[in-house]
């Protein structure tokens, strides 16, 4: 698949401005800083379409994209920690209503790879198999290992977070790891939906 156009929709801040489209949903989630936005912006093609920051965000905003022929929704990151215990309250009731009520075709979930899954991205994988939601994970900032690292860490980190193999992919915003195979892992997603649907 190749994208040809990108463009922001709307932030919202609460589940009742959830945005509501035909378009099939998928969605990009992990902790704050773990590369997001820079992914988001790999896939698009584009340069400032999602916000990066060197310091990790305490916006609580799920950001909207339009990539034609899908809409990417970008979740607020979880997991920083100067956040207050009602704010992370909060955020996590946002996500779980998220989960539940947007129909999402794929969630592509972040973890760095250079670091081992916290807690947070444990929760996040458990909502991912509750609520049946069909998902990636991803492994971002690869241009920070050697190559010959990479593989193994892929295994340990689906090791850790009980994933396949086979479900857990490399990338780098820096160089364009990963880039064509997550574009294909979204087809893909795209298109089974479809399929089920006819029948
Ligand atoms: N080396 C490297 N740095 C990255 C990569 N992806 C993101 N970063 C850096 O990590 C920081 C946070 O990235 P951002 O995309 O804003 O993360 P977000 O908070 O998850 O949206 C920024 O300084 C990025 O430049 C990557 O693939 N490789
Ligand atoms: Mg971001």
């Amino acid at each position: 698949m190749k994208i040809t156009k990108a463009e922001f929709i709307t932030s919202v801040a609460s589940a009742d401005k959830f945005y509501k489209t035909d378009k099939p949903i998928i969605a990009v989630a992990g902790k704050s800083n773990v590369g997001k936005s820079s992914l988001i912006n790999m896939l698009a093609n584009q340069k400032k379409l999602a916000k990066t920051s060197v310091t990790p965000g305490r916006t609580r905003l799920i950001n909207y994209f339009d990539f034609g022929e899908f809409v990417l929704a970008d979740l607020p990151g979880y997991g920083y920690a100067k956040v207050s215990k009602a704010e992370k309250e909060k955020w996590g009731a946002l996500l779980e209503t998220f989960l539940q009520s947007q129909k999402i075709r794929l969630l592509v979930s972040l973890v760095d790879i250079r670091h081992d899954p916290t807690s947070d991205d444990k929760m996040m994988i458990n909502y991912l198999y509750h609520y049946q939601i069909p998902f990636v994970l991803v492994a971002t900032k690869a241009d920070k290992l050697g190559k010959t690292k990479i593989k193994p860490r892929l295994k340990e980190i689906s090791a850790e977070l009980r994933v396949g193999i086979g479900d857990i992919t490399a990338s780098s915003s820096e160089n364009g790891l990963g880039k064509q195979e997550i574009l294909s892992l979204i087809e893909k997603a795209i298109s089974e939906q479809e399929e089920s649907q006819q029948e």
